[in-house]
This record gives C-alpha cells, sequence and structure tokens, in this order.
C-alpha cells in the first residue's frame, strides 16, 4: 500500500514526492487541485530533508507543465523532427540500429549517460540492463565530467567504487571544504539537504567551517574562514598539510590503526611537499598549510570534504586520494564527526558479499581505441566520444545512445561533438526536450514527468548524512500510452540482444532478465524468490526495488527477520523510515583483496611523484591577456536543462563572468560590458559582473548554457541563451588516472569587447 494522498476540505490533496533533481533528494508536499499543482512546498514530516525545499523544487510544477517538454516521440524526416506514435517510433530506432550492430559489431554503438539518470530509480536500473545486452565497449557518461576521480579513490582505498565516505556533519566539530559550494549546488556526493541549517548549527556549537576555493562564495559566506587556492592547486596543498600531520607527529589513526595499510609509504611519497615547497605552486601561504593541517588533525571529530572542484583538475584522483588518507591517518575517517561511510537499505554493492575482504577495483581492462585511454569503471573518458566518431577504422562508432545526456553543452569541446554526431548513421535520444544533443537524433523517445512517476533514490543513500529509505508514489497517472523509461529501454535491448535471446515484450523482457540474476545469485531458490517477488503485480523497477530492500542490511530476509524492510512498510511510512545516524563500518565495508585500507595505491604513488616534479621550478601564471577559467554553480539553475521554467529563468542573467577588478582595468573590462573568451580556435561572449569574490587571475563562468541552437524546442531559454563555456574548454586535459575531464584551471584568453563588437 502506498501512503495515500491527504485530501481537505476544499478538495485538494496533498502528495508526497520525493523532488529529483538534485542530490539532495528532498522531500515535497504537492498540493493538487483538478489535476493541476497549486503548491509545493517542503515535506514537514520527511524523516530526512524535514521541510527543506530549494527554488528548483517548486519548478517541478513549470516542469510539468512545460508546453516544450517532449510527450511524443519524434523522428527526423527530411532534416525536421516531427512528432510520431510510439509504435513509429521503435520501428525507425530499429531500423536504423540493426544494420549498424549486423554490419559493424556491438562497439559501433556508443552510449552517453547524463547526470538525470541517476535521479531516476527506472533509468538507473534499466540502462545497466540495456548496457550489459549491448555489450559494447564505448561506454561515456557524466561520471567523466565530474566525480570519476572519487570514484576511482574510492575504490582503490576501499574496494569498491561506490564507497564514498562523507562528512558526518552533524556531529562534525572542524569542517574543511575544498572545491564545493553547498549552499549553490545543495551538496553533491554528499546528500545533505540544508546544509545552511547544518552549517549553522556546527558553528552553534562552537565548531568551525574552513572553505579553500578560488572563489569567496556562498559557502564561504556562512564560514568562519575562507583562503583562496589557485585551480588545481589542492594535490599540493593536501600533500602539504598531509606533510605537516607526518612530520610533526600529528598522525594518530587510533581504533583504525590495524586496518590501515601503507603508511610508511605515503610518508615516503609527501617527504618533498613541504608546505615551502607547495605553497606557490597552490597559491597559499606555507604559514596557512601548516595552521589547517594542525586545526585539523587536532580537533577530535573533524572532516575534510572536497568535491567537484578538487575532481575536475590534472591531479583530480592524487587530491581526491590525499583528502581521505588525511582523514584516515588523523582518525577523522569511519569515526563518530568525521568522513564516515553510509549503509544504505538497498542496492549498495558494500552491503553485499563477503564482508571486509573482496576483488577490489582494477581499471584498464580495455583501451579507447583512438586515443588508448584506459576504461575506468566500466567507462571511457566523455571527452574522447566526438575522436571516436570522427575516426574511420575498425570499430568506429556509427550510432549512439545518448539517455539523459546533453554533452554538446555538458562536455569540452562540445561544438566539435555536436559536429560529428551529424555523422552518425543512427542516434538515438531518450530525453525530456529537443534540445542542443538530441537536436541531432533520428529518434527521440521522450521520459515522463517526474510526478507521473514513482521514486526511490538509488545512489544517494549510499551517500546521505544519515541513513533513512524513502519512496514517493507518482502525484499524476502517467499517460495511458506513454512507454516509461525502464521499459523503453527493455525495448532497446530486445532490437539489441542476440536474435531470439530477449522477448520484445518489455514485461517478458523483465521476467527473463530477473530470472537470469536470480539463477546466478540464488542458484535453486530462484523460481520461489521470482514467484514470491511478483506476487502482489510488482514488475520492473519496484520488483528490484522489493528484492534489493528485503535482501538488503535492513530487510525481512524473506521472512527470516520480520520485523524488518519490505518495500510495503516504506511506501506507507509517510515521509520515510529514519535508519539513525551513519555508523562505523569499518572493516566490514571493505572490499580490497588485502582487507585493508589501501594507504598507498601504486597510481596515486606515481601521479604524485608526477606532481613533485612541477614543484621547482614554480610554474608560472597565465599570460598578461589570460585568466584561469573555473566553473561556478547558481541556485536557479541545474547544469543545461532547467532553463525552459518560468520560475527559475526569470531575474538578473545567471550566465555571466566574474572577474577580479585588478584583472578588469588590466584588460580593459567593464562592470556590465562584455568580454570575449577564447582558447584553441573556439571563442565565446558573456557579459562581465565585477567582483572581489575572485581570486585576482581567474574568471568564474557557469555551464550548461548556449541555447541559441536553431533546430531546438526550448522557448524561453532560448530568450536569453548565454553562452557555451565549454566551447571554450579543451577536450584534451584529462585526469590521466580518472580520464576525468579537466574543466578547472584552463587558461582562456579575454578579450573587452567594444559596444560596436558585440553580436
Ligand atoms: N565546464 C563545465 N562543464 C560541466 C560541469 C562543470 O562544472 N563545468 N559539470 C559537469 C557535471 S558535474 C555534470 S553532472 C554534467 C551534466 O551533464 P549531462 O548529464 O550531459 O547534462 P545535463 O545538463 O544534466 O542534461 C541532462 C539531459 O537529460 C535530460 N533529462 C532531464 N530529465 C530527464 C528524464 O527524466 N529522462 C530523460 N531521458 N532525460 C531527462 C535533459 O533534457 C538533458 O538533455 O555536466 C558537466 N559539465
Ligand atoms: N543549483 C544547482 N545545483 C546543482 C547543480 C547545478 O547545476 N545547479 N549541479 C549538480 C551537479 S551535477 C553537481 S556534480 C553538483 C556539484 O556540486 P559542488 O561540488 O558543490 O559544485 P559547485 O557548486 O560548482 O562548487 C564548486 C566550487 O569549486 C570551486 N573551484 C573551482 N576550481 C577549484 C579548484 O581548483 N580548487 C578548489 N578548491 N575549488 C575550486 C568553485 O569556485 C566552486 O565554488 O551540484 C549539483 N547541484
Ligand atoms: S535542494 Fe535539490 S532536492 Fe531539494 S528541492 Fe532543491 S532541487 Fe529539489
Ligand atoms: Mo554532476
Amino acid at each position: 500500500m502506498n501512503h495515500t494522498p491527504v485530501q481537505a476540505a476544499d478538495g485538494t490533496t496533498t502528495h508526497y514526492r520525493i523532488c529529483p533533481l538534485c542530490e539532495a533528494c528532498c522531500g515535497l508536499d504537492v498540493q493538487v487541485q483538478d489535476g493541476k499543482v497549486i503548491r509545493i512546498r517542503g515535506a514537514e514530516h520527511d524523516v530526512f530533508s524535514a521541510g527543506f525545499i530549494c527554488p528548483k523544487g517548486y519548478a517541478l510544477k513549470d516542469l510539468h507543465e512545460d508546453p516544450d517538454r517532449l510527450r511524443q516521440p519524434m523522428i527526423k524526416r527530411n532534416g525536421q523532427h516531427v512528432a510520431v506514435s510510439w509504435d513509429e517510433a521503435f520501428a525507425e530506432a530499429e531500423r536504423l540500429l540493426k544494420p549498424v550492430i549486423a554490419q559493424h559489431g556491438r562497439d559501433a554503438v556508443a552510449l552517453s549517460v547524463g547526470n538525470p539518470s541517476a535521479h531516476k530509480i527506472g533509468l538507473l536500473l534499466y540502462f545497466a540492463k540495456f548496457a550489459r545486452v549491448l555489450g559494447s565497449r564505448n561506454i561515456f557518461s557524466a561520471s567523466t565530467l565530474d566525480q570519476m576521480p572519487k570514484q576511482l579513490q574510492s575504490g582503490l582505498m576501499f574496494g569498491h567504487w561506490l564507497s564514498v565516505a562523507v562528512p558526518d556533519i552533524e556531529r562534525c566539530d572542524y569542517l574543511l571544504v575544498l572545491g564545493a559550494n553547498p549552499m549553490a549546488s545543495n551538496g553533491s556526493m554528499w546528500t545533505v539537504p540544508d546544509f545552511r541549517g547544518k552549517a549553522k548549527a556546527l558553528r552553534a556549537r562552537g565548531g568551525k567551517l574552513v572553505v579553500i576555493d578560488p572563489r569567496r562564495g556562498e559557502t564561504a559566506a556562512v564560514a568562519d574562514a575562507h583562503h583562496f587556492i589557485r585551480p588545481g592547486g589542492d594535490a599540493f596543498l593536501l600533500a602539504g598539510m598531509l606533510h605537516t600531520v607526518l612530520a610533526e607527529g600529528l598522525e594518530k589513526p587510533g581504533r583504525l590503526a590495524p586496518m590501515l595499510k601503507g603508511l610508511d609509504d605515503v610518508r615516503h611519497a609527501v617527504a618533498t611537499f613541504s608546505p615551502e615547497a607547495v605553497a606557490t605552486r597552490c597559491g597559499v601561504p606555507a604559514e596557512t598549510i601548516r595552521q589547517l593541517a594542525r586545526e585539523f588533525a587536532n580537533t577530535p571529530r573533524a572532516c575534510i570534504y572536497g568535491r567537484i572542484g578538487t575532481c575536475t583538475q590534472r591531479y583530480g584522483t592524487v587530491a581526491s586520494w590525499l583528502i581521505d588518507t588525511l582523514n584516515a591517518v588523523t582518525g577523522h575517517l569511519d569515526s563518530e564527526g568525521g568522513a564516515m561511510f553510509p549503509q544504505a537499505a538497498a542496492f549498495a554493492a558494500n552491503t553485499q558479499g563477503k564482508p571486509g575482504q573482496g576483488r577490489g577495483v582494477t581499471r584498464g581492462r580495455h583501451a579507447s581505441r583512438v586515443s588508448g585511454a584506459p576504461e575506468v569503471y566500466g567507462e571511457l573518458p566523455m571527452t574522447l566520444l566526438a575522436e571516436e566518431i570522427e575516426t574511420p577504422g575498425d570499430g568506429q562508432v556509427r550510432a549512439l545512445i545518448s539517455v539523459a545526456s546533453n554533452p554538446v553543452l555538458s562536455s569540452p569541446g562540445g561544438p566539435r561533438l555536436a559536429q560529428a554526431l551529424q555523422k552518425l548513421d543512427c542516434m538515438i535520444s531518450l530525453d525530456i526536450y529537443l534540445n542542443e544533443t538530441t537536436q541531432h537524433a533520428h529518434v527521440i523517445l521522450p521520459g515522463l514527468s517526474p510526478l507521473e512517476e514513482a521514486h526511490y533514490d538509488v545512489a544517494f543513500p549510499q551517500l546521505s548524512f544519515r541513513n533513512h529509505a524513502r519512496h514517493s508514489a507518482p502525484v499524476f497517472a502517467p499517460p495511458a500510452d506513454h512507454s516509461p523509461e525502464w521499459q523503453t529501454l527493455l525495448r532497446l535491448a530486445a532490437m539489441v540482444a542476440p536474435e531470439g535471446k530477449l522477448p520484445a515484450d518489455p514485461l517478458l523482457a523483465d521476467d527473463a532478465l530477473l530470472l537470469d540474476d536470480l539463477n546466478r545469485s540464488a542458484g535453486p531458490q530462484a523460481q520461489a524468490l521470482m514467484a514470491a517477488l511478483s506476487a502482489d503485480g510488482l514488475r520492473g523497477p519496484e520488483r528490484q526495488l522489493e528484492l534489493a530492500l528485503r535482501s538488503g542490511p535492513y530487510g525481512d530476509q524473506f521472512g527470516r527477520k520480520p520485523e524488518g524492510l519490505t518495500l510495503a512498510k516504506v511506501k506507507a511510512a509517510n515521509g520515510g523510515i529514519d535508519l539513525g545516524p551513519l555508523q562505523p563500518r569499518l572493516p566490514e565495508l571493505l572490499r580490497t583483496p588485502s582487507g585493508k585500507v589501501e594507504l598507498a595505491p601504486a597510481l596515486c604513488l606515481a601521479d604524485l611523484a608526477e606532481a613533485a616534479k612541477e614543484l621547482v621550478p614554480a610554474t608560472s601564471a597565465a599570460s598578461k591577456d589570460e585568466l584561469l577559467l573555473i566553473g561556478r554553480r547558481e541556485l536557479r539553475s541545474n547544469n543545461s536543462w532547467m532553463h525552459n521554467l518560468p520560475t527559475l529563468a526569470k531575474g538578473p542573467m545567471r550566465c555571466t563572468a566574474l572577474v577580479h577588478p585588478q584583472d578588469a582595468q588590466r584588460l580593459g573590462l567593464s562592470d556590465g560590458g562584455r568580454a570575449e573568451l577564447s582558447r584553441g580556435g573556439q571563442s565565446i561572449e558573456v557579459p562581465v559582473v565585477l567582483s572581489d569574490e575572485m581570486m585576482p587571475g581567474v574568471i568564474s563562468l557557469p555551464h550548461g548554457w548556449g541555447h541559441d541552437q536553431p533546430g531546438t524546442k526550448l522557448g524561453l531559454a532560448a530568450q536569453r541563451p548565454g553562452a557555451n563555456l565549454n566551447a571554450v574548454l579543451d577536450d584534451t586535459l584529462r585526469d590521466p588516472l580518472s580520464g576525468n575531464a579537466v574543466l578547472s584551471g584552463v587558461a582562456v584568453k579575454v578579450r573587452a569587447l567594444q559596444p560596436a563588437e558585440v553580436t
């Protein structure tokens, strides 16, 4: 039974809905009258988010009602997209896709999967199934524009890509934040609704919040201290801090000591990274580095948290590794108020299998065809998609299936990729807009409105500040003939499966794939389990969820622990079920072959040795007419796809370049004037805002803009299109360990535009 919507005397109903727009995963109350949303508020009774909401949460109404949101499949005829029936769309997809596989093999079909898929249970679970059936090596995702360094580092140290430690903020007394702005982003790789309230409480109990960022932004504004850092300098700063901790004998791993492996190697590796040696490279004075190391190490409940700014740089994996190494050697890993590991109720690999030991992670099981970049977590770097399409030869990518992905705006080298997409024999997009990427698709298969779908977060309880299990039912029934995305993916899976291997009917395909999985995991009990799971008519993602919850760490184990969780119990709980504060999980969580925390992975040591070469001589700053470009997130925007929603689009233009007045003076830039940013033959024009929030020499611009492409259908966004930051970022720059793109600290030429030059 679902928790039933609350009916008011005035005829309105209030529905509980978990917001799928960002990682905070807030519970919302959606009030409905006569089939229309009349109000959205934070759900006070949500056990996890307790009433918090941000302006994007209200915009779910706009998204639901947006006339430009696709409600019917589209196919391209004579260069124009036209709406067609679902049958026609699937027939066209099959007509284009099958010959590519028949003639060129499975690797000729690439997949590109984007951020919103992490927020949809159907997309997340069934994309994985689809990718397995397809069996292509060419898988690209937003992960290599974002957090792959953190996943690789966590995999190397703890044995699984998703064993990521997050700040235990409610018990923390010293939080050092690098390269994150949770006041704008609402948290990332850390699910923490109402960061402001939690930061305020931390400070109220005498704790300290310190921010390291080339921009003194919204999070720095609520912190006790802020220090500028040269973009890309984090690995150097962190190595300097670790050097200080070890040189001054501040390490105290405590109960972790017997679980740590490689401390001597770490000591040796950071020996050359004294605060004096790194200061110029990271732009943080040596004395500040020492002070940061000392106060962090000496506060009993302390934590370092690094996010996108620390990942999207040349030494992204090394920086991420140094963060958790610092947390570990000071005894702040896996301890209250430090960096702790959530225990999700469902789907967490680190709650399955043998506790305490495992196979660990391997990378480089195959390499990209053209540049030879190693596979990481089954993926190749997103910045290499264009060359895989452009470069002729065996294994050339000739078809692309994009799933909730807009790499033309989100990936460096976007304009080059847009050109490449034109050359494909087949492009199929699962998306809800005709936008900068999907305009190149031969077939677009739309998803539902978030208000038409049930929701349970698969990924984010694995990254949450507190353990919980929450489910929300659809607010509105989906249109009768609209294929939900998990079924769309199964229909595509049947097309690409070897002949006769998978039924074309998505419900039968779902049964077949689940039974396969159960045969592998449960052996002789597979049939009985299948029957039990399917008893209440459960199918698709909800049946997977029932299996995951019941067999999970809090589950009823199919009756063996009757007090345990089932899907029905989670559904019936109004506002979800609180599973308590984070608990120590080491060594049980570990899946490394050694059964220890690997403090000194060989890959990281080798790359730190590379970084050491940059210490002497100190690298010079950008040339006089160049600034180092960094990204920015705005509360009323979300990556590339929410600029068409009226409540978010109103107000001042957000795609602006922030420049320090000192730089402005040198470059002849003025507040409100326009500048041209250029690099590698590409240029964009943006409005300039002068701001002493900026570190001199650095310029900040948000990504996800540039909605001026003909052939798209984004009426409102096109009125104020902004410019595509990724047009001037370089698709050759990567962290060689994780394949993650370098988005931070790339030097761009900045030129003031005279009014007559503005286009
Ligand atoms: N320069 C620079 N570039 C960046 C970043 C940066 O900081 N700086 N950030 C990077 C990061 S962190 C990320 S995660 C990526 C994001 O990169 P992407 O995931 O490629 O981009 P999004 O803007 O999230 O666009 C997602 C697409 O999903 C569609 N969509 C939305 N909801 C649904 C749905 O329910 N179903 C389907 N099928 N489609 C849907 C949207 O219409 C859009 O086309 O961008 C990266 N790019
Ligand atoms: N409102 C809003 N919320 C979002 C999104 C959005 O687009 N809008 N996107 C969502 C997504 S996909 C993600 S991944 C998360 C990201 O969430 P966060 O990781 O919090 O990302 P940002 O808000 O971009 O903050 C990154 C900070 O890093 C700083 N920075 C840049 N370069 C460096 C550097 O080299 N070193 C250091 N120390 N700092 C640096 C920037 O100035 C910025 O303040 O946000 C999510 N939430
Ligand atoms: S913070 Fe994120 S999850 Fe919460 S309402 Fe805003 S967009 Fe939705
Ligand atoms: Mo992201």
